[in-house]
């Protein structure tokens, strides 16, 4: 396999792209023949971390494993791309911590938390300012944005680029490295 392992870890609120932007990221990967594998905190949050909610001990446990799995597929050679929302800096610097230097790749999808509640895919942001869901990320629940990310994603103006152009900015960095 003629290929190096690494993280390439997308946090952000709810609602701000991260899966839609891993999904185009491992297209355009595939189609350059590299192996990758997605942990999508929703999906993972189904099955190995079905034991945990979303009070802030589990969230921490929750991206703690995670960080973990992701370090597995990193080890095998395969470019492991996570997206949870991954609210705590402290949790995602330990993530870091236990990938050797350059191999964890932060990308901070920085869609402002208006955009975020007008997209409201699922109407759990709804749900949340109606007091249904208690400690919803960015309403009643803190995110921590990261501080020295490797790349960050934004919007251009009013408009959000298509996911698939922020991939190709993630490719380019990946490319510069
Ligand atoms: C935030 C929540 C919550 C609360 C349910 N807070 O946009 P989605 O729906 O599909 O993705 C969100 C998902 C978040 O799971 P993560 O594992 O990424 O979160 S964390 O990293 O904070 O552990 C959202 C849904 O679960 N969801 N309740 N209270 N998001």
């Amino acid at each position: 396999l003629q290929q190096k392992g690494c993280v390439i870890w997308i946090t952000g609120l709810s609602g701000s792209g991260k899966s839609t932007v891993a999904c185009a990221l491992t297209r355009v990967l595939h189609a350059r023949g590299k192996l990758t594998y997605v942990l999508d905190g929703d999906n993972v949050r189904h099955g190995l971390n079905a034991d945990l909610t979303f009070k802030p001990e589990d969230r921490a446990e929750n991206i703690r494993r995670i960080g973990e799995v992701a370090k597995l597929f990193a080890d095998a050679g395969v470019i492991c791309i996570v997206s949870a929302i991954s609210p705590y800096r402290k949790d995602r610097d330990s993530c870091r911590s236990m990938l050797p230097d350059g191999d964890f790749i932060e990308v901070f999808m920085d869609i402002p938390l208006c955009v975020c509640e007008a997209r409201d895919p699922k109407g759990l942001y709804k749900l949340a300012r109606a007091g249904k869901i208690k400690g919803f990320t960015g309403i009643d629940d803190p995110y921590e944005a990261p501080l020295n990310s490797e790349l960050v994603l934004h919007q251009d103006g009013e408009v959000c680029p298509p996911p698939e152009a922020m991939a190709e900015k993630v490719i380019s960095y990946l490319e510069s490295k």
